[in-house]
C-alpha cells in the first residue's frame, strides 16, 4: 500500500525502535509493512477498579499485536476533555473512535464532526442520549437498567425473608449513586425506581452522587449518618462507593452485611468486593462485566469485513450472593 508520507516519529518499545505508522487518510502501516488500523479511544477517566479494569481491557484488545495502532487518551471525567480528544482523531484522521462518554448529554455536535470526516464511533461502556442514533455505529456495555431491576428485585425477596417492611412499615433504603447524568447512573436508578414504585413503603431516606469513588461515598455516607442511623438498606451503585459507605458505618458501629444492621447491594463485582461477599459484609453484588476489549475488536473486524453490526452488544453478566460466589474468587483478576 502506498504511504505519503507526513513525518516521521521514532517509538520506542522494548525490543527496539520502530517507525509509528504515518496517517495516511486510508490505512497506516508500521515499519514491518503490516496494515494497521489507527483507533483513537477516549476513556473517561480511572475512578474506579472497574475503569482501571475496562482500561486495561481495551488496551489489551486493541494493540499493535493484534494490528491496531491506538491513540490513547484519558479524560479525567471532564466531557470538555473527551470532545477535545475526540476532535483530535478527528482532525488526525483515525479509522475508528472509540469512547465511554462520561455522561449522556452534550455530543450531539461533536459526533456530527465525526461523521462528516466519515469516521465510524463505537461507545464502550457507557451511551450517549443523541437526537440521530446515526452518529454512532454500535454500543458494546451493559444493560444497566436491567442491573437496577436485577438489585430491586432481589431486595423484594430479601425484605420478604427477612420481615422486614412486613405489616407496610417503612424500609429506609439510603442511595449512593454514580456520576449524575452518566448512562450508568441513570439505568440502574432507573431500574430500581420501575420495582420501588410498587413499594408504597419504601422509604428513600437520601440518594446522593457520590460520583462512583471511595473517598465521595465516605464523605456522603457520614454526612447522611449524622441526619439518621436508621437505615435498612444501602444500594450503592458500584463497589468502590461501597467501601467508603462501609467504613463510614463502621466507625459508628453499624453493622452490614447478611448478619448486620443494613443491607448492602453493590455494583460491578470487583474481587475486593465478592471477597466481602463471601465474608456476609456485602449481601448481593450485581455483576457489570469490564472486559469489553475483544468485543470493540469484534466489531472493528466485522466492520472491516463490511459486514452488518447491531446498534447495541450487551456484555454477559450474573449477580453474587454468599451462596454462590467461592467458585468465582480465584478467577477474578479486577
Ligand atoms: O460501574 C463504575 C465505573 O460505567 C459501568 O463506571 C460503568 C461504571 C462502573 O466507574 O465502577
Amino acid at each position: 500500500m502506498t504511504l505519503f508520507l507526513i513525518g516521521t516519529i521514532i517509538y520506542g518499545e522494548k525490543k527496539g525502535l520502530f517507525l509509528v505508522p504515518v496517517i495516511t487518510g486510508e490505512k497506516s502501516e508500521n515499519d514491518m509493512g503490516e496494515d494497521l488500523i489507527v483507533v483513537g479511544i477516549s476513556q473517561l477517566g480511572s475512578e474506579s477498579v472497574w475503569r482501571t479494569a475496562n482500561t486495561e481491557s481495551i488496551q489489551d484488545a486493541i494493540s499493535r499485536r493484534n494490528g491496531y495502532f491506538p491513540i490513547f487518551s484519558n479524560a479525567r471525567q471532564k466531557q470538555e476533555n473527551q470532545i477535545r480528544a475526540i476532535r483530535s482523531f478527528i482532525s488526525q484522521r483515525v479509522d475508528y473512535i472509540v469512547f465511554s462518554p462520561v455522561t449522556e448529554d452534550g455530543w450531539d455536535s461533536v459526533l456530527m464532526e465525526a461523521k462528516e470526516a466519515g469516521i465510524p464511533v463505537i461507545l464502550m461502556d457507557r451511551t450517549v442520549n443523541v437526537e440521530d442514533d446515526s452518529l454512532y455505529v454500535t454500543h458494546v456495555g451493559s444493560n444497566m437498567k436491567e442491573e437496577g431491576v436485577k438489585a430491586a428485585k432481589w431486595l423484594e425477596w430479601e425484605l420478604i425473608k427477612r420481615r422486614i417492611g412486613s405489616g407496610n412499615e417503612p424500609v429506609n433504603i439510603v442511595i449512593l449513586k454514580g456520576t449524575e447524568g452518566s448512562s450508568s447512573e441513570r439505568g440502574r436508578s432507573e431500574g430500581f425506581d420501575e420495582i420501588a414504585r410498587k413499594h408504597s413503603n419504601w422509604n428513600i431516606v437520601a440518594s446522593v452522587d457520590a460520583e462512583f469513588t471511595t473517598t465521595k461515598a465516605k464523605e456522603e455516607m457520614i454526612k447522611i449518618l449524622r441526619e439518621t442511623t436508621d437505615i435498612d438498606v444501602l444500594i450503592s451503585q458500584n463497589d468502590d462507593m461501597t467501601f467508603g459507605a462501609i467504613e463510614a458505618m463502621r466507625e459508628r458501629g453499624i453493622t452490614t452485611g447478611v448478619d448486620g444492621d443494613v443491607i448492602v447491594v453493590s455494583f460491578d463485582a470487583c474481587h475486593e468486593a465478592l471477597v466481602m461477599v463471601y465474608n456476609g459484609i456485602i449481601n448481593l453484588d450485581i455483576e457489570c462485566n469490564p472486559i469489553q476489549g475483544e468485543y470493540i475488536s469484534d466489531v472493528i473486524r466485522m466492520l472491516e469485513d463490511g459486514l452488518p453490526v447491531e446498534k447495541e452488544y450487551f456484555v454477559e453478566e450474573q449477580i453474587f450472593t454468599k451462596d454462590n460466589v467461592a467458585p468465582f474468587l480465584d478467577s477474578r483478576a479486577y
